[in-house]
Parts: C-alpha cells; sequence; structure tokens
C-alpha cells in the first residue's frame, strides 16, 4: 500500500486467485450492491455483465479497509465504468438507484422466486415469466408439468431456501461418511464448497469422496446413494456422470470442467436427532421475498409445515398434531479418483470466482489449462501431476492460498 496526500491508496493484483480473501468483508454494503447486480445479470443470461460485477465485488472484498471515497479506487483492476457509477452512488447516497430499482422489479423479483426452486435455472424460470408466471402459486396453477428435481424443489422450497448450517452440515457428513466407509472401506471424505472456506451458513453441502487405491473408488457412488436411501436419509437424488442439469449456477457453469466425475444431487432429510436437537430458529430467515411466497404456498394448503414454525403462534392454530422433526438440505456428493484428487478439492473449494479466477490465470498467464481433473501445460505438451493443491499452486506459479482466503 502506498499513501498518497491523505488519501489510503490500496494496491491488489488484478486476479482474484492472487489475493486472500477472507470472510471479514470490509466493504460489504458495496459487495452487496454488485453482488445484487451479478445475480441479477446472471438471472437474465447476461454472463459477461454478471463476471464483471462479480470481478468488481471480489476486488473490493479483498481490500483491507472500507472505501470512504471514489479517489481510494485509484488504480484498483476490475473496477469497470459500470461498477464505478454504483459505488459512487453508494458512498454518495447510501444505496444505488440502480440496485432499488432492480430489487423492486417484477422480473427480478419473479426470477428469484422461481429459480428458488430447486431444478429451476434461469432459463425455465424466464420461460414461465414469459408465460405470466411470476410465484408459486401461478405456477401451481398453471399447466405446466414439472420434473422429478422441480416438484421435489417445490415440495421442500421452505427448507432449502433456508440456509444450512455448519452444525447441520456436520451432522450430515457423520451419516454420510458412516454410509460411505461401510460400503468401501478406507473411503475418505472431505467437506469441499463454502463450508471448507469456513463459511458458517452454506445452500448445501458438498462432500468430495476418495479412496488412496486408485480405481477402488469405480462405481462408489450407487453403493453409497443405495445405501443412504435404504436408511431413509434420501428425499431426492438424481446420480449422474455427466453433471449437466439445469441449475441456478446458470450460465457460469464450466460443465466441461466438471461433467466427467460421478455426482449425485440429493435433498437429505435430516432429523432433528440428528441434528443434536437443535432448534430451527437457529437460522436466519434467508430473504422476504422467500418468506413471502412461501407464505402463499401454505395459505393454499401445500402442507409445508415449516412456515408453521416460523409463525409460531399457527402452529398452534392449525397444526395441533405435528411440528415437522426433520428438514430438507441440499447435498451434494462428488467421487474423485486418487489421482485427481488434488484437482478435484481445489475445483470444488470455490469460491466460483476463485475458480474461474485460476482457470483464466492458468490460461492466460501460464498457457496451462486447468480443470477439477487435471492441469495441462501447452507449452510442454504434458499434464502436470499433483497430490496436493500446494503443488497445483506451485505448477501454476501462484502463491498458495488456503481455503478460508478464497472467499472472493
Ligand atoms: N463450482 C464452480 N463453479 C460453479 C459451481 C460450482 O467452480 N459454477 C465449485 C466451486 C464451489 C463449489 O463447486 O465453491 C461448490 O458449489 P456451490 O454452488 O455449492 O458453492 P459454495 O459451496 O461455494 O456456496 P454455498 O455456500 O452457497 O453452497
Ligand atoms: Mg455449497
Amino acid at each position: 500500500q502506498t499513501c498518497e496526500a491523505e488519501v489510503l491508496l490500496f494496491s491488489v493484483p488484478s486476479y482474484a486467485c492472487q489475493r486472500r480473501t477472507t470472510l471479514q468483508n470490509q466493504n460489504a454494503v458495496l459487495t452487496d450492491a454488485l453482488s445484487l447486480l451479478a445475480e441479477n445479470a446472471e438471472l437474465s443470461d447476461e454472463e459477461g455483465r454478471g463476471v464483471a460485477f462479480r470481478r468488481a465485488a471480489a476486488v473490493l472484498k479483498s481490500l483491507p479497509e472500507p472505501v470512504t471515497s471514489m479517489t481510494q479506487l485509484r488504480g484498483l483492476p476490475g473496477l469497470g465504468d459500470h461498477s464505478l457509477r454504483v459505488i459512487k452512488d453508494v458512498l454518495e447516497n447510501g444505496a444505488s438507484s440502480e440496485v432499488e430499482s432492480t430489487k423492486r422489479s417484477e422480473r427480478y423479483k419473479a426470477l428469484k422466486v422461481l429459480t428458488g426452486i430447486f431444478g429451476v435455472g434461469s432459463k425455465t424460470a424466464d420461460r414461465w415469466i414469459r408465460d405470466g408466471i411470476h410465484d408459486l402459486r401461478q405456477l401451481g396453477d398453471s399447466a405446466h408439468t414439472l420434473n422429478r428435481a422441480q416438484q421435489a424443489g417445490l415440495e421442500h422450497y421452505d427448507d432449502l431456501n433456508q440456509p444450512v448450517t455448519k452444525a447441520e452440515a456436520d451432522a450430515i457428513g457423520e451419516i454420510v461418511e458412516a454410509a460411505v466407509v461401510s460400503v468401501l472401506p478406507g473411503a475418505r471424505m472431505t467437506l469441499i464448497g463454502g463450508f471448507r472456506r469456513g463459511k458458517q451458513t452454506g445452500h448445501d453441502v458438498d462432500f468430495l469422496i476418495t479412496h488412496p487405491e486408485e480405481g477402488r473408488e469405480v462405481g462408489l457412488m450407487p453403493k453409497v446413494v443405495s445405501r443412504l436411501e435404504a436408511q431413509g436419509f434420501l428425499l431426492y437424488q438424481k446420480t449422474t456422470r455427466n453433471s449437466y442439469l439445469e441449475s441456478k449456477d446458470g450460465p457460469g457453469r464450466p460443465s466441461s470442467n466438471m461433467d466427467r466425475f460421478e455426482r449425485c444431487f440429493s435433498i437429505f432429510k435430516l432429523t432433528e436427532e440428528e441434528r443434536g436437537g437443535m432448534k430451527r430458529a437457529d437460522t436466519e430467515r434467508e430473504s422476504d421475498a422467500h418468506s413471502h411466497t412461501s407464505h402463499q404456498i401454505h395459505t393454499r394448503g401445500r402442507g409445508l409445515e415449516a412456515a408453521d414454525e416460523d409463525e409460531g403462534v399457527a402452529e398452534e392454530r392449525s397444526k395441533p398434531a405435528g411440528r415437522k422433526r426433520w428438514r430438507a438440505v441440499r447435498v451434494d456428493l462428488v467421487v474423485s479418483p486418487i489421482s485427481q484428487f488434488a484437482f478435484a478439492l481445489l475445483g470444488w473449494t470455490g469460491s466460483k470466482l476463485f475458480e474461474r479466477e485460476l482457470r483464466r490465470w492458468a490460461g492466460h498467464e501460464k498457457s496451462m489449462s486447468l480443470s477439477s481433473h487435471a492441469l495441462y501445460d501447452s507449452k510442454q505438451s504434458r499434464y502436470l501431476r499433483a497430490t496436493s493443491e500446494e503443488e497445483i499452486f506451485s505448477h501454476l506459479g501462484l502463491e498458495f492460498i488456503p481455503p478460508s482466503e478464497r472467499n472472493a
């Protein structure tokens, strides 16, 4: 950092994978604004705009102090005109008019509600909106047929839109690990995704499974799934070799990087006993939009008991017999052969932007191609092996960034 006159200036390298980004975000007000615009762009299939806003937000997340004036942004990478306008608006007026009008727009609200259904991506949501469907009630009343994932998503809408806690992730981890080890002794399981980066909540729980002897992992996923199913833990599951599944990750998803692992998308049934008697009230509601729509389905009597608990009194009033004693949680399982484990671990730890930036760095700066399976060096025309994340960073000529500092 250099000091120029009275203004504190920051010095930030341009790729997120060159920076340490912890969860202690000093510029949350600004990054929330930019993230909302990024989300809106992604939901509207404007990938480029989405990435630009994500990059701008990530630069601000990496700063050690809150930004208080536009002059502090001089020389920072990744801040385009549009992002700068948004930041200026927030700094000068306390809020961005573009963000506020986006939040109020019917289209944004409808996209949020509809893509909040597991199995519904931006394209499906857009099609429905063009057919006049803006909320769950209209969807229910329409003649649209839902696929199996979407039906499960709708059925467990409230639960799946409530953040998963670390304690819940750990409880599920114990159950899944027991199933994994029982069908393949010696197999190992690692928590990946946001929880590995130290997040206290997430939208799902992600696990990576492998076995120290190459090849022993083959055929493991169906066995694990059968076991969990027999134990009554799965409300929904889809196991796939090709990971293409329409998801709210949308167009940003680099499916080519991920489509070769055995993967299982599931909805897990976590009972209160397994959660160790944790109360639902421990977790926060995610957004007003969701509570609002959940109320709509609730009043239509779709039997989403979760809504009762939010309202306290409603519980006694309408559901004397049974408070729901479990919750649904999205769980993703990935199986990797040990030879690819380090790449899978790095590729599935995130954040999404950090991953994107790693691949951009590899391609643009090193003429290499990085995926969740391998690292290919185009100059040497060969694959570079690695048995740890540290080795991969080293191949890439990057300083090692631990998971807790990959929260770009
Ligand atoms: N991933 C990725 N690109 C995507 C989707 C996923 O690189 N388009 C990788 C990085 C993610 C990881 O997979 O961190 C898990 O995906 P999630 O969508 O579960 O993301 P997180 O776990 O980071 O976030 P959340 O806390 O919302 O679950
Ligand atoms: Mg996750």
